[in-house]
């Protein structure tokens, strides 16, 4: 082929092809006949960037000329999934790139399967991120996402003899199409050193002499709005070491020691944090929060913000959205920013950072509450933690003026904590400062309020707000389920897409038998595409006719797999003692996809555990495969989007009041799985919307929980009486699942037994008739479509497009810009 013209917009299947050999012949720099598939990937996406191009560079544009408020969403998570698909459906091209690949020869599902989705973050808070930057774009709201470009996302997640084994992400090794590098706008970010006073015009000021510092260095990536000719950004930043440790290299006598001290700051952006829940407290993490949020704060400030913007200003511009704690170091460095930098009076740079930032807590769990050791902080941040005692100390004056010397609550509400040691309570300081402070789903909100914050609550009126969380229906719909897309379209006509709500309309469709009809031959075309994926990807089999029971989040005990595990070998040990014959048992697939944080053995213990029921369950002719369990490895975003689809049934299962909202939840609704569900999170939204006809309800509720443990909670009565659970238990303490060895095991049923914190034997009985509910709905095919259609009909709530307008009009105030 002859090298192709440069042309504008690949806006036609001839433009199209054009563009991609152009890419193809200049960017990667290889005739067609000799590339790769991922050199035919990168000049694809290369293409579908170049259509976006002009709308990132006038929303860029428009950005700078309006001066509009805009939001700063400050993220140590973006959990993006893969990009290429997303791309192509918001910049409608989807069609037109098809037809020029196949009239270049080309397989697009081969090029599809040659990018490696950027895994960078945990779970919940990271995919949420994701779904928020989306749906402003979509809405047209200005904003910047910022977060770190790690060079090693999530792990990937492999099994040997059924035991999780950790291997590095190596997401970049082949570089990524979507990613541009500003070298050119990088800033330098210190840490370190200590603070002096001075005399600055008879004022004595305090200053910061750093130690060390690194450079910081931006890659943008485009965030475009579905179908709207809209463009945001996101920057991520990766950390580079500055020239002074170029110099050491040079200038000392010890290169080794030269470069070692190069490769430290480097290390920054290395490597993402695996744990999810409980913080480490290590230094390094502590210096990816620094390093991200002094490089967002003083990006925004200087190369977002015209030169001669009046600072006072400030709040009618930005809203800094804290996403978790984990940036919460921002507040401290705004003020230092401010106050030393911009020689703003303390109360007048107080004032503004007050209005600049908001916080959503994401949890309820008192562990995962991230504090700094005053230690830690002050020897890598010593200006910081100064100016963090100054903030406390006005704030406890306050706290005094208005309740008197009421010591208990002084020392309750401080930003220090005292033990076990002396410690900055990140949340605290963020309530403190924070214009808001959200939870994320109703139940937690109320729970923030009453339980974990309540002296907050109390001093700050109006301060608590809830935002329900939401997921973007363009990727985990349109993408993730294009045969149910297709039909509603059909039905409802387009527009739901972007009005999440029209989905009601759908709800007279539940009541005609050809659209049930329709629906259900969707999911069954799903089961039978996710079941490819698991063929090629892990050699497993799903079985036809299954009912596809689906659990799949983060490994942690709080969310209870070990309930859905105990409810598989009670029916596996019914089928093996005789007591129900295999062929009264409703064939079902169980899967499981879970990552354990590397430290967390005895979630890594469950994991091993549900492969090695796995392994029995799936092998003995006696349940006459009636009863599977799988386990693919490496649960990650692009898995999420065949699987969810897929599922009749979705395991919500966490111990009520521990489960902050979830999102899979809403994704498997909104796909047509019904909910097994406590009343815990936006469970009790889902349930209130889809109607209890339409939800498998069980367990305790949030009060009976906390009254429960106020009676004494005493496990092993559970297991005294009820015959199933002993039985189910017994028979995992047997050794029945690892070859007789009764030892492997044990930790996690004398933890069940003896302690149990998160109450799985007093929900058992509960869970175990539920899904006895679950058999019995599950015989009538045709109710049961009827019910999964109204699952959808009603949960257009869920999308992140209303979670964006519920922040905006209670704590952004950023209209779209028109
Ligand atoms: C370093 C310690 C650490 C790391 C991550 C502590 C806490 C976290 C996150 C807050 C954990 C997380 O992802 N939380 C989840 O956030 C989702 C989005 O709001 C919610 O849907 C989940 O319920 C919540 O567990």
């Amino acid at each position: 082929l002859a090298l192709a013209p440069v042309t504008g917009p690949a806006s036609s299947v001839d433009g199209f092809v054009r563009q991609f050999l152009r890419n193809l012949n200049y960017e990667r720099g290889v005739p067609l006949s000799a590339s790769t598939p991922n050199d035919r990937y990168f000049a694809f996406a290369m293409t579908v960037r170049d259509y976006l191009m002009a709308r990132w560079l006038e929303d860029l544009r428009r950005q700078r000329v309006v001066q509009a408020k805009g939001v700063c969403y400050l993220s140590a998570e973006y959990l993006l999934g893969r990009q290429l698909d997303n791309n192509l459906l918001a910049s409608g091209l989807t069609e037109i790139a098809t037809e020029a690949m196949v009239a270049c020869g080309i397989d697009i599902e081969e090029l599809r399967a040659q990018e490696v989705e950027p895994g960078l973050g945990n779970g919940g808070l990271g995919r949420l991120a994701a779904c928020f930057i989306d749906s402003l774009a979509t809405m047209g709201v200005p904003n910047i996402g910022y977060g770190i470009r790690y060079e090693y996302g999530i792990f990937r997640q492999t099994f040997v003899d059924g035991q999780q084994v950790e291997q590095p992400d190596a997401w970049l090794t082949l570089g990524s199409p979507w990613e541009f590098p500003h070298p050119e706008a990088a800033r330098r970010i210190s840490f370190g050193g200590h603070t002096e006073t001075y005399d600055d015009a008879g004022v004595t000021r305090s200053r910061w002499v750093p130690g060390w510092d690194v450079l910081a260095v931006p890659y943008n990536y485009m965030v475009p709005g579905y179908l709207n000719g809209r463009v945001n950004t996101l920057r991520l930043w990766s950390a580079k070491a500055t020239d002074s440790f170029d110099l050491r290299v040079f200038n000392s006598g010890d290169y080794e020691e030269a470069v070692r001290a190069q490769t430290f700051a480097e290390n920054i952006s290395k490597v993402l944090y695996p744990e999810d829940s409980t913080p480490q407290g290590k230094e390094l993490r502590l210096q990816q929060q620094y390093f991200f949020v002094a490089a967002s704060i003083g990006d925004f400030l200087e190369h977002t913000l015209p030169a001669d913007f009046d600072i006072h200003k400030l709040p009618d511009r930005v809203i800094f959205q804290l996403n978790d704690t984990h940036p919460v170091i921002g507040v401290p460095e705004l003020m230092r920013v401010l106050v030393d930098e911009r020689k703003l009076e303390w109360d007048a740079a107080w004032a503004i950072t007050q209005q600049c930032f908001a916080y959503t807590c994401h949890t309820l769990l008192p562990e995962a509450l991230e504090v700094w050791s005053v230690d830690l902080l002050g020897r890598l941040l010593p200006r910081h933690l100064e100016i963090i005692y100054r903030i406390n100390e006005e704030f406890l004056e306050a706290v005094r003026e208005r309740y008197g010397d009421d010591e208990m609550r002084i020392r309750n509400m401080s930003i220090i904590g005292e033990f076990p040691e002396r410690s900055v309570r990140m949340a605290y300081l963020a309530t403190v400062a924070g214009a808001k402070v959200n939870g994320v789903a109703e139940l937690h909100s109320q729970l923030l309020r009453d339980k974990v914050l309540p002296d907050f609550n109390d001093f700050f009126p109006g301060k608590f707000t809830n935002v329900t969380n939401g997921i973007t229906p363009r990727r985990f719909v349109r993408l993730a389920n294009p045969g149910l897309s297709g039909l509603i379209t059909e039905a409802i006509g387009t527009g739901w897409l972007t009005d999440l709500e029209r989905l009601r309309e759908l709800e007279a469709y539940a009541e005609d038998p050809q659209f049930r009809q329709a629906f259900a031959e969707v999911k069954a075309a799903n089961k039978r595409r996710l079941g490819d994926v698991l063929r090629a990807r892990d050699g497993l089999e799903i079985s036809d006719g299954h009912m596809l029971d689906v659990m799949v989040k983060r490994l942690h005990e709080y969310k209870r797999q070990m309930l859905k595990l105990l409810h598989v070998v009670t029916q596996y040990g019914s089928i093996v003692s005789g007591r129900v014959a295999a062929s009264d048992v409703l064939p079902r697939t169980v899967i499981f996809g879970a990552k354990a944080a590397p430290g967390y053995a005895m979630a890594k213990r469950i994991i091993h555990l549900i492969n090695a029921v796995g392994e029995v369950v799936n092998t003995d002719p006696r349940v006459e495969g009636r009863l599977k369990v799988l386990f693919p490895p490496n649960y990650n975003v692009t898995l999420a989007e065949r699987l969810i689809p897929a599922a009749d049934l979705s395991e919500q299962i966490s111990l009520a009041g521990k489960e902050a909202s979830g999102t899979g939840n809403m994704k498997f609704a909104l796909n047509g799985a019904l909910t097994i569900g406590t009343d815990d999170g936006a469970n009790v939204e889902i349930r209130q919307l889809v109607g209890d006809d339409n939800f498998f309800l069980f367990g305790m509720s949030e009060p009976e929980v906390e009254a429960l443990w106020a009676r004494g909670y005493k496990p092993a009565d559970f297991y005294q009486g009820d015959e199933n659970l002993r039985r189910a238990m017994d028979l995992i303490a047997s050794g029945a699942f690892s070859g007789g060895d009764r030892s492997v095991f044990e930790p996690i049923v004398s933890n069940l037994l003896y302690d149990d914190r998160f109450m799985v034997l007093a929900d058992y009985s509960s869970y175990v008739a539920a899904q006895e509910r679950v058999d019995a709905a599950y015989v009538d095919q045709d109710a049961w479509t009827r019910s999964a259609i109204l699952n959808v009909a009603r949960s257009g709530f869920f999308s992140s497009d209303r979670s964006m307008r519920d922040y905006i009009e209670r704590i952004w105030h950023t209209p779209p810009l028109l």
